[in-house]
């Protein structure tokens, strides 16, 4: 009966170390295919722990501020913007003719916007930038950075 029991004992506790090394196996399987794509990645890399580095889940960058500034009837909306130094302003151009961002000095110049063509720049600078189109000069702007 007593020798039995003391086998009984010694076949759990094999059964206890299999399942902690089939874990460990898991843990590394299941860190190379997380959903990286999924917006709840950040979650799932904080109950995963410490084993990270398989992971190769992209850390995501600060966005940098961004504005938008249309181009429609011929006019930038809005003419005049204020942003913060470092700041990106992206023109996008509604209107069926072609338009460009071209700054007074020449800081910055596009190329011509067809529909929906976007334009970008970054301003890092303070001052007031003003830009018109080279094709419609009467069209003007101005970016203020403070
Ligand atoms: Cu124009």
């Amino acid at each position: 009966m007593q020798m039995g029991l003391k086998r009984h004992r010694i076949w759990q506790a094999s059964i206890v170390v299999g399942p902690l090394l089939a874990t460990c196996v898991g843990c590394s399987g299941s860190a190379s295919l997380p959903p990286v794509s999924s917006p709840s990645s950040e979650q799932t890399i904080e109950s995963q722990g410490p084993p990270m580095p398989t992971c190769g889940a992209p850390q995501v960058p600060p966005v940098s501020a961004s504005m938008k500034v249309k181009i429609e009837q011929f006019a930038y909306a809005p003419r005049s913007l204020t942003i913060a130094p470092g700041t990106t302003v992206v023109w996008i151009n509604h209107d069926d003719a072609p338009h460009t961002v071209t700054g007074k000095d020449r800081e910055f110049n596009s190329k011509g916007l067809d529909t929906d063509d976007t334009f970008e720049h970054r301003f890092d600078t303070p001052g007031t930038y003003h830009y018109f189109c080279a094709l419609h000069p009467h069209m003007t702007g101005e970016i203020i950075v403070r």
